[in-house]
């Protein structure tokens, strides 16, 4: 089997690709069947691997965390006490929680501005994340970074990146240093759907796969870029077609389901660690609020949100715990829990003071006038 053709996503689209997502309602939907859904198809050989009830709350509750910390960030935004750019990840978190479970020490995670998710998956604390969203010192960054600009190099969080596309090359980077080193790890670099029609991107994928670079690169195709609908992005629905010219493998999948989302991306993972075989993967997701705080998201149907909904991953994962007999009180305490941590958060990060004005000066390159 050649390696363009190891991992085989859909053949490539012409034009008429786009009737996998335009419904006559408008309703941006992916076509029902194929082999899209996380834990159908050939591709998927994990997927069928159901997770153990402690597993499946275990991940169920990270994806909850993450919810409710945007949520309560939004909430804070309202409230003035974020100021910038705020780029919730409500709707997407199965991704960001599928790859913190299945990464090994030393991986590294690269991604855009809509990192929060990212930050609290890999384990980093939601106060000082919360402080960070607020600019106080005792933020992820000492609060000079802000929402977009996350870090914890050792979480294995490699940033968060405002310039779309800005960041692929620099993952690239990473990867080499990989191969270079002899690390044994692998990079994830996350992008938007709206990045794949950016220059660096294309830089970036070239040489990851020219030099088989031990490295991910995963869409994660909510579907809009800013206000722009796919449609009027890109001339076909399947990213994955660029990645034959890059000799990267390829895979595309709808995220319904966190555990199927976690084997299947593992097994990719595991072929770029150990096969010389990097990868482009897309994953088809949706947001459900704005693109930023500032965005009423007035561009896209109720019905379009509503027919997302039945398909989100939190939903899912609450309705496969009720299934394996966890009570209404169950499920109450673990959101209890997760709601109080949240609250935490933002009294951490209330109480905490702004970094000294002397911070200012630091981590920046300074050289003298001659
Ligand atoms: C080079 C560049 N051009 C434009 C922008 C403004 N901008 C910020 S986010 C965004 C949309 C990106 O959409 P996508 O890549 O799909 O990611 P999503 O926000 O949907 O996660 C744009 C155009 C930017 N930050 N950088
Ligand atoms: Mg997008």
């Amino acid at each position: 089997m050649s390696r363009d053709t190891a991992v085989q996503a859909e053949p490539a689209g012409a034009a008429s690709e786009h009737g996998k997502f335009a419904s006559d309602a408008g309703v941006q939907r992916p076509r029902d069947g194929g082999d899209e859904r996380a834990g159908s198809g050939a591709a998927s050989e994990g997927g069928a691997a159901r997770a153990s009830v402690d597993e499946q709350r275990r991940l169920y509750t990270e994806m909850l965390r993450i919810r409710r910390f945007e949520e309560t960030a939004a909430r804070a935004y309202t409230q003035g006490k974020i100021s910038g750019f705020l780029h919730l990840y409500i709707g997407q978190e199965a991704i960001a929680v599928a790859t913190a479970d299945l990464m090994r020490p030393g991986d590294r995670v690269v991604t855009t501005y809509r990192d929060h998710g990212f930050a609290i998956a890999l384990g980093c604390d939601s106060g000082a994340c919360m402080a960070e969203l607020f600019g106080k010192a005792t933020g992820l960054v000492g609060g000079v970074g802000g929402s977009m600009h996350f870090f914890a190099r050792d979480k294995g969080l490699w940033g968060g990146y405002a310039i779309v596309g800005s960041h692929v090359p620099v993952a690239a980077g990473h990867a080499f240093a990989s191969k270079y080193n002899q690390d044994g790890a692998v990079t994830f670099c996350f992008l938007g759907e709206g990045a794949m029609h950016i220059g660096a991107t294309a830089e970036g994928m070239n040489l990851a796969g020219l030099w088989k670079l031990p490295i991910v690169f995963v869409i994660e195709n909510n579907l809009y870029a800013m206000g722009t609908p796919l449609r009027r992005q890109s001339p076909v629905d399947d990213l994955t077609t660029r990645a034959p010219g890059w000799a990267l493998d390829h895979d595309r999948w709808v995220v319904d389901d966190v555990v199927a989302t976690r084997n299947r991306l593992a097994r990719i993972a595991e072929r770029a660690r150990n096969e010389e075989r990097p990868a482009l993967v897309e994953l088809l997701t949706y947001r459900f609020r704005g693109h930023s705080m500032s965005d009423p998201g007035k561009y896209r149907t109720k019905e379009e949100v509503d027919a997302w909904r039945k398909t989100d991953p939190l939903a899912r994962g609450e309705a496969e715990l009720r299934g394996a007999g966890l009570s209404d009180a169950d499920l109450e305490s673990i959101d209890a829990a997760v709601v109080a941590e949240m609250d935490a958060a933002v009294a951490f990060a209330d109480a905490s003071p702004p970094p000294a004005p002397e911070h200012r000066f630091r981590h920046h390159l300074v050289e003298d006038d001659p």
